[in-house]
């Protein structure tokens, strides 16, 4: 990738501090499919931010929750998949400074892979040291039940992308070759397990997308060792983990994957699922944020 791509998240980065008046972030949160209404259990809604468009004085630090349109930001691709807002907010839980993106950039959009991690670029460059990557997914694994929230053990690329193809980073930043024994963190995902001990840990499968699996490729994947199967997280936690951030991943079950149910699946579907659980999900993350950074 282009060095551009990280003078482009320092630029976002930049624009974040004046658009919320906070110098820097500790923590982010990308909300996916269906997980939206979870913000509000986070946080309510808040007023659109008043900064001026230009350059100038940052807003006064408020406690207050300060949305917009991650449009704003620069080096966001406008959205396109209904379902996804493409805004962020950013909020304060505690004193911790937290950034949440509700809906996120996909592959399947058309994006190059610079986008599509754009978001966890530019936490890490507003200072955010951990990330919660949300999403929904199709349930492979014969336990899980729709509406269950399941903690990231591990993932399966499947996507054949990298964010960390191309030349070498830019001075500052790590080699390319990035060790992905530990993704996601043991310590948070213990510390999200404290908050719900019935919380299950398992393998996601990333695939391209934008169509769902077959009945074949559901059974594949089932052999491989994934537990869960989606479009997204995969190069985010790549992207994040190559930035030093600590990364916690939480599916959501929205449908059993393909071939394992009577009838075949439905995106409205996927997102009234989403919807259903995104209290408790909303509650989960409340009770885990506070303890996420050490
Ligand atoms: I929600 O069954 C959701 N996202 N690839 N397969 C894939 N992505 C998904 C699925 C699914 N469900």
């Amino acid at each position: 990738m282009s060095d551009d791509a990280y003078g482009a998240a320092r630029a976002s980065a930049a624009r974040l501090a004046e658009l919320s008046g906070r110098a820097e972030h500790d923590v982010a949160v990308v909300l996916g499919s269906g997980w939206a209404p979870a913000a509000d259990a986070l946080s309510p809604p808040g007023p659109a931010s008043t900064a001026p468009a230009t350059t100038g004085p940052a807003s006064p630090a408020t406690r207050a929750p300060v949305e917009f349109a991650v449009t704003e930001l620069g080096g966001f691709p406008q959205p396109t998949v209904a379902g996804h807002a493409g805004a962020a907010r950013s909020v304060l839980i505690g004193d911790l400074r937290v950034l949440i993106y509700l809906g996120r950039t996909h592959l399947y959009e058309g994006h190059p892979v610079d986008a599509v991690v754009h978001g966890v670029r530019t936490a890490a460059a507003a200072g955010c040291r951990a990330i919660v990557l949300t999403n929904a997914s199709g349930g492979i694994n014969a336990s899980y039940q729709v509406g269950q929230p399941v903690l990231l053990r591990d993932h399966i690329n499947l996507t054949g992308r990298s964010p960390l193809a191309g030349p070498e980073p830019p001075a500052g930043y790590g080699p390319r070759f990035v060790d992905l024994t530990e993704v996601y963190s043991a310590r948070l995902r213990a510390l999200a397990t404290r908050a719900d001990p019935t919380l299950a840990q398992g393998v996601y499968a990333a695939l391209p997308g934008p169509h769902y699996e077959t009945p074949a490729e559901i059974r594949m994947l089932a052999a491989a060792g994934a537990d869960m199967v989606g479009m997204s997280t995969a190069l985010e936690a790549i992207a994040a983990r190559h930035l030093g951030l600590e990364v916690l991943g939480i599916s959501l079950i929205t449908n059993p994957a393909a071939g394992l149910a009577a009838t075949g699946l439905d995106h409205a579907e996927v997102i009234a699922a989403g919807r259903g659980a995104a209290a408790r999900v909303g509650a989960l993350l409340a009770q885990i944020l506070p303890g996420v950074l050490t």
